[in-house]
């Protein structure tokens, strides 16, 4: 046995302390990763991890002078025995019917004042706890002060209550010492169902084989090897493992040293919580296994999706109109000053969408449905729906379950209002149109100037004939060269008149292009701006909270 003991000494040496702070940084940081993923991923895959950080939360806010132990194991292995024995006392019934014990007892070593908010949060009941300090133990009890240690009930137990209770304890207690008798240690249950779920807190583990003496010196080392060896299939290898009698003076020393290392130590509370911390990393680690995308959404698919918006919020329509308007009002400020008025019949293009929009001092919400922008056709509306759709697919198609749907429903969840932010935007785009330009008034200058030559020509050449009608004495008409001024006044401005609006039209031609180009360019810059508010925006926030949850966990993992 003294082997076996010593091979024990050597599995808790090797453990590394874990420090506290340490510890506190990465529940912090599995906090974190829950405040990121919150939303995202569905709650029932967080459980473990909100228990974790609650109850770490509690457990190290109360004692930490105290360790709190487990015996834990199947009906008639000894637990009862073990814990009398260790308390030298007879305080859980140790019976022949079983299960015995149906709710945990506990007995501290040491003052029970310290202990009893531990115990109160643990859940034993105060007429199930003992204290372990009396003055006829003089010294040989002192180092275990600082030790709670619980009796579970059994957990293989027929009675559904008792393993809902073990339960609850494993999770909530600082080290198990598994029970097991020679008859039982290997049955599937306890390894299956409870030690190989304890692998990632090997360091607060401890396995015991008691009713030892049921075995003869022949048997024991044999059945230690076998159960050590299913240990090490449970993944528990290293472990110490403890061969005990509880019903012999002498049988448990090992044990009793063992718990008084962990009491000395002060480590087991902290060791618990860390397998609990790695257990909670290695189960999220998946959910966000791969790297956060550098460029999702990358600049081809924003590119598609402004496109569509563009095309779905009528941009060409009114890049047309702007064409139309530009030559229509360029038209009517440079054109025969005699036909304008007939120009300024036709309908302005621009407002007949009810463009420009928005006054300078009206606030851009009251613009709803304010234009009379064509509504989307049908095909644009699916070349819209198909583009945001590409911007979810292609954004979250790395990322790991349920990412992908998490960035797909992002990108649509702004779909509703997408409608009346595309048409208040392009209401309150500058399209450029509010002023006349300098070069049409001169131009209009000049045909008025030409034009009122013709006129005053023409009014004298009417005048000179109506005074010759009267017999009145004619006018002698002033000459350039042949031709009387008069007449040259009259022709001359209407072939000036005519040259000035043939030479215009083309600039106009080639302006309103450019005018229809600049307002193109505004008005997909602001489309562009409502699919980055609407559409892209959500779709990176979901991203970052990827990202964080990533950098997160990594934290937490050590
Ligand atoms: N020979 C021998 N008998 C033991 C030993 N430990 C316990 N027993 C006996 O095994 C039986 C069961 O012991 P308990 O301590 O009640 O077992 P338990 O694990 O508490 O059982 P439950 O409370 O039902 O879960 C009793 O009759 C004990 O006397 C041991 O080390 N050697
Ligand atoms: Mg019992």
């Amino acid at each position: 046995m003294t082997g076996i003991v010593g091979r024990m000494r050597e599995a808790f040496r090797g453990e590394q302390r874990v420090d506290a702070d340490d510890l506190v940084a990465r529940l912090d940081a599995v906090r974190r990763f829950l405040a990121a993923v919150d939303g995202q991923v569905p709650d029932s895959r967080l459980v473990t991890a909100h228990t974790l950080v609650e109850r770490a939360g509690t457990r190290l806010a109360l004692s930490r002078d105290h360790t709190v132990v487990a015996l834990a194991g199947a009906t008639g292995s000894g637990k009862s025995s073990l814990f009398n024995a260790l308390a030298r006392l007879d305080l859980s019934p140790v019976g022949v019917r079983r299960p015995t014990t149906g709710v945990a007892h506990a007995c501290v070593w040491g003052p029970l004042d310290g202990a009893s908010r531990l115990l109160d949060w643990v859940g034993v009941l105060p007429r199930h706890r003992f204290v372990r300090e009396s003055a006829l133990d003089a010294d040989d009890e002192t180092g275990l002060h600082g030790l709670v240690l619980l009796d579970l009930p059994d957990f293989d137990s027929v009675q559904r209550s008792h393993r809902l209770e073990v339960d609850r304890l494993l999770g909530l207690v600082d080290l198990v010492v598994w029970v097991v008798d020679p008859q039982k240690y290997a049955d599937r249950v306890i390894h299956t169902s409870y030690l190989r779920e304890f692998h990632r807190h090997r360091d607060v583990t401890l396995v015991v084989l008691n009713q030892a003496d049921r075995l003869s010196a022949t048997e024991l080392p044999r059945v230690l090897d076998d159960l050590r060896r299913l240990l090490d299939a449970d993944g528990l290898d290293g472990v110490p493992l403890l061969a005990t009698t509880a019903v012999h003076e002498g049988g448990l020393t090992g044990l009793r040293e063992a718990l008084e290392r962990a009491v000395a130590e002060r480590q087991a509370s902290l060791r618990r919580l860390s397998g609990d911390v790695d257990a909670v990393v290695a189960g999220l680690g998946e959910l966000v296994v791969t790297d956060l995308p550098r460029d999702a959404p990358d600049e081809d698919t924003v590119r598609s999706l402004d496109r569509a918006l563009a095309g779905a919020a009528g941009v060409p329509a009114v890049a047309d109109a702007v064409q139309g308007a530009y030559r229509h009002r360029a038209g009517g400020t440079t054109g025969w000053p005699i036909v304008r008025g007939w120009r300024r019949l036709r309908p302005d293009p621009l407002r007949r969408l009810h463009l420009p929009g928005p006054a300078a001092d009206q606030p851009a919400e009251s613009l709803v449905a304010a234009t009379s922008v064509p509504d989307p056709t049908a095909a644009q509306r699916s070349a819209l729906g198909l583009a945001i759709r590409a911007v979810g697919d292609r954004s979250g198609a790395d990322l790991p379950a349920p990412w992908p749907d998490a960035v797909t429903t992002a990108a649509r969840s702004r779909l509703d209002d997408l409608p009346d932010a595309l048409d208040r935007a392009i209401a309150g785009t500058d399209l450029g149109m509010d002023r006349r330009p300098l070069w049409w008034r001169l131009v209009g200058g000049v045909q008025w100037l030409v034009t009122l030559a013709a006129l005053a020509g023409l009014g004298w050449l009417l005048l000179g004939y109506a005074l010759r009608a009267l017999g009145l004495p004619a006018l002698e008409y002033p000459r350039v060269g042949e031709v009387p001024l008069p007449a040259l006044l009259l022709l001359g401005g209407l072939l000036a008149g005519l040259l000035v609006a043939a030479v215009t039209r083309p600039v106009i031609r080639w302006a309103a292009r450019r005018a229809r180009q600049r307002a193109e360019k505004r008005l997909t810059a602001a489309v562009a701006e409502v699919g980055d508010t609407y559409v892209l925006s959500p779709v990176r926030a979901v991203l970052d909270r990827y990202g964080q949850a990533r950098d997160a966990l990594r934290d937490a993992a050590r």
